[in-house]
């Protein structure tokens, strides 16, 4: 058995549906596509990975790097996919933390990474040669055993320490969140899915294309984010799934209304928060209610609004079915009753394997129990309906991707000049939030501030720069010392 290749993959086997249709028309049927991920196997198995070595991948979103996806479930390897975005540093650390024995990465970073890395180095991508690599291997592989403990992913998700962690995903984790959702969201192969997310993370990656895989559903894959192209397939298709970035975006722009949306079944929205105004709004454009979810790359999704029965603005819904939750008071960890704010804690086969490497990590994280931690709070009704209010952990959620303000603190803090730092998330209409940062210079230094962009950006992912800084004389602080981000929001908001 391999858990995951069976359920999402194998069925697939000679099969003539369409399922990846890209931006330049190319359709490629399910049976193609499951040679085409054999093919991948034979690449990946040829570099020398065994079961349970790691497979980096920083590659753009195309229907041969989810191959390879499918290739490295099949071939037993444990896939490690990279934010596209990010820099040489923040690649690097990945890199010497996971370990790799194979890395996929664009032709232009090839030299650098090889040198940085005993991993062998292949290229996707223009000008790339693990496509040509794959063409003359064969179109069937003998798939690896792998049973649902088995590790299928590594996700590195930020921390409050500042420090990456690669949340490890095993067979199981992927496979029953994938069948809770397919059954909940009622996804069939009827289904055409709008991909326009990032293939990097756990929504568009799991979320999106496993759910879709189980259902044989077919899949409208965009190479990004592009409004013009995502209205002219609205008549066409039945399902989107977007961050709230994409919602406002729709709803900002004219050509978009109730005629484009008559065959559209449902909208889902998750990864950050959707402004019940916006719901509100979409309705009001649409007579569609978008459905929103929760989750975490650590857990998988957590809880969902119903298929059918009240979708509410500003409630997360119900935990998923074979998962629970409950609310806890975040420093004594007991549950509390229902309708005060805690922390939300959550179990079930969704949850991960724990940190790569970081057993204590992990401890403070999962308990012995088995329920994870999530650092969101949260109040649950009487009907189980969780509706999120805040965060405990200091992360800013950007356009769906997310910041741990102290990686960039750290970032700035070491820069000549700067005494200290504090990076904070201010209201954003795009984006949701907005990243800024207050900079404390030394004693009689003048911090420049254009030089300080040219030395901190090249380590740091675009969507993590500040957008805007500000020189303190001090950071305003309570009376245990620790600084209050808070009253920088309200001071900063503007
Ligand atoms: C792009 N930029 C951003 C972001 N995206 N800056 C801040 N936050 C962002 N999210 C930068 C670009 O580099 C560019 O920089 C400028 O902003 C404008 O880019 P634009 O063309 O508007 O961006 P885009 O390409 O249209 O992308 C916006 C986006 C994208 C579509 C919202 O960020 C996106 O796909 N977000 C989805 C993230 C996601 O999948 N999250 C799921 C995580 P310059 O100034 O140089 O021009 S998984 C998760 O959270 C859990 C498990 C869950 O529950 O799902
Ligand atoms: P990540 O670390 O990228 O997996 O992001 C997970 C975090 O995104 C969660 O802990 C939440 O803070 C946030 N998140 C995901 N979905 C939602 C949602 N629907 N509403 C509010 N926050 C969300």
């Amino acid at each position: 058995m391999n858990a995951l290749y069976d359920a999402l993959f194998a069925p697939h086997t000679g099969g003539t549906s369409p399922f990846l249709e890209t931006d330049e028309g190319a359709v490629m049927s399910y049976g193609a596509f499951v040679e085409r991920a054999a093919q991948m196997a034979h690449v990946i198995a040829g570099a020398g990975l065994v079961p349970g070595d790691r497979l980096v991948v920083q590659a753009p979103k195309t229907a041969d790097t989810i191959a390879l996806y499918a290739g490295a479930v099949q071939a037993g390897a444990v896939y490690l996919p990279l934010n596209t975005a990010y820099t040489a540093t923040e690649v690097d650390y990945f890199v010497g933390d996971a370990k790799p024995r194979l890395i996929v990465c664009d032709p232009k970073d090839k030299d650098r990474i090889a040198g940085e890395s005993a991993a062998a180095v292949m290229t996707l991508g223009p000008g790339g040669s693990l496509s040509s690599e794959a063409d003359d291997k064969p179109k069937t592989f003998e798939t690896v055993k792998r049973v649902p403990e088995d590790l299928a992913a590594l996700l590195y998700t930020s921390g409050t320490t500042g420090r990456s962690k690669g949340a490890m995903m095993s067979h199981g984790n992927l496979l029953s969140n994938a069948r809770a959702l397919q059954t909940l969201w009622q996804i069939t192969a009827d289904d055409r899915l709008i991909h326009a997310l990032p293939i990097f993370h756990t929504h568009g990656l799991f979320v999106a294309l496993n759910t879709s895989l189980l259902a044989g559903a077919s899949v409208r894959l965009m190479a990004g984010f592009d409004l013009d192209r995502l209205l002219a397939e609205l008549p066409h298709s039945t399902l989107l799934m977007g961050v709230p970035t994409f919602y406002t975006r729709l709803l900002a722009d004219a050509r978009f209304g109730r005629d484009l949306t008559q065959r559209m079944r449902l909208f889902i929205s998750g990864s950050a928060p959707l402004l019940a105004e916006t719901h509100t709004a979409f309705e009001e454009a649409t007579g569609h209610r978008i459905l929103e979810r929760y989750g975490m790359t650590e857990t998988n999704m957590i809880t969902s609004n119903p298929y059918t029965g009240d979708r509410i603005a500003g409630t997360v819904g119900h935990a998923l079915p074979g998962v629970e939750v409950k609310i806890t008071n975040p420093e004594t960890g007991t549950e509390l009753p229902r309708g005060e704010i805690g922390m939300i804690e959550v179990r079930g086969a969704n949850v991960f394997q724990g940190y790569w490497k970081m057993p204590e990590k992990t401890a403070e994280e999962l308990r012995p129990n088995g329920f994870f931690l999530t650092g969101d709070l949260a109040t649950m009704d009487t009907d189980g309906r969780v509706t999120i209010v805040g965060r405990a952990k200091d992360l800013i959620i950007s356009g769906g991707f997310n910041i741990y303000p102290k990686e960039v603190e750290d970032v700035l803090n070491a820069q000549p000049g700067v005494l200290e730092s504090a990076v904070f998330g201010v209201p954003h209409a795009d984006f949701g939030e907005a990243v800024i940062a207050a900079l404390v210079p030394e004693a009689d230094t003048d911090i420049d501030i254009d030089q300080l962009r040219s030395s901190v950006e090249p380590m740091l992912a675009r969507f993590k720069h500040p957008r805007y800084y500000k020189v303190l004389d001090a950071l305003p602080r309570n009376t245990m010392g620790k600084v209050q981000k808070n009253v920088l929001r309200a001071n900063h908001r503007s």
